[in-house]
């Protein structure tokens, strides 16, 4: 199998931990992938340009980090990360959605620094992502000692450790100060091998 990466992406980041937090690395090939050029080969692979996205044995291509995590943790026929249908699983999957949509929120916010030249950048979505932002670190500060977020390894813990790992020091914006509790969690998180082993080379 081949995934299809950028090594700065927090959604292929995802797949890349799972990846090695299921000891598939004899089995996914990492390919980078050239994503946002015009005419790129990578396009073949996977029209919407995006990634991650899994080749797998059959050939057919799959994007979106939730569905390769889920496909790579059954690939065993043991999964570890799809939560029981129980108070705990769905405080899981409560976070793991949380997670996510804040980092739809600072992936987007992000490419006004990536992509664009400071006279292109919007001070209207800067200014909304940056609220929602605020708003999100905050609200996990408050989460940060739930089970899901403190018990075995899972999704939500993954989504949030991918988002709050992100380097936002381009944007200005300083959560640490503010959000102490969560600040601790992340400096675990970012010991745990398959994390750390994902660092991205730079900011994302
Ligand atoms: N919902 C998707 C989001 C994937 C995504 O937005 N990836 C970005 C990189 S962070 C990308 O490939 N962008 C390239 C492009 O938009 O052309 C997922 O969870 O996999």
């Amino acid at each position: 199998m081949q995934l299809h990466v950028t090594l700065t992406s927090p959604y292929a980041r995802m797949a890349r931990i799972m990846v090695l937090e299921k000891g598939l690395e004899d089995r996914v090939e990492i390919v980078e992938a050239q994503t946002r050029r015009p005419d790129s080969p990578y396009y073949e692979i996977n029209p919407s340009g995006r990634v991650p996205c899994l080749v797998r044995d059959d050939g057919i291509g799959m994007e979106e980090s939730a569905a390769i995590c889920a496909y790579l943790d059954y690939l065993d026929g043991a999964p570890t990360f799809d939560p029981p249908p129980d108070e705990a699983g769905w405080e899981i999957r409560r976070l793991e959605a949380a997670a996510r949509s804040m980092l739809d929120g600072v992936a987007l916010w992000g490419r006004e620094y990536l992509y664009r030249s400071e006279n292109e950048r919007s001070p209207t979505i800067i200014a909304h992502e940056t609220e929602r932002a605020k708003r999100m670190f905050d609200f996990f500060e408050a989460e940060i000692d739930s089970p899901a977020l403190r018990g075995d390894f899972n999704m939500a813990q993954m989504t949030l450790a991918c988002t709050v790992l992100l380097d936002y020091s381009r944007r200005g914006f300083e959560w640490r100060r503010d959000c102490p509790k969560l600040a601790a969690w992340a400096d675990e998180m970012a010991e745990r091998p398959s994390i750390e082993a994902t660092t991205p080379p730079t900011a994302a």
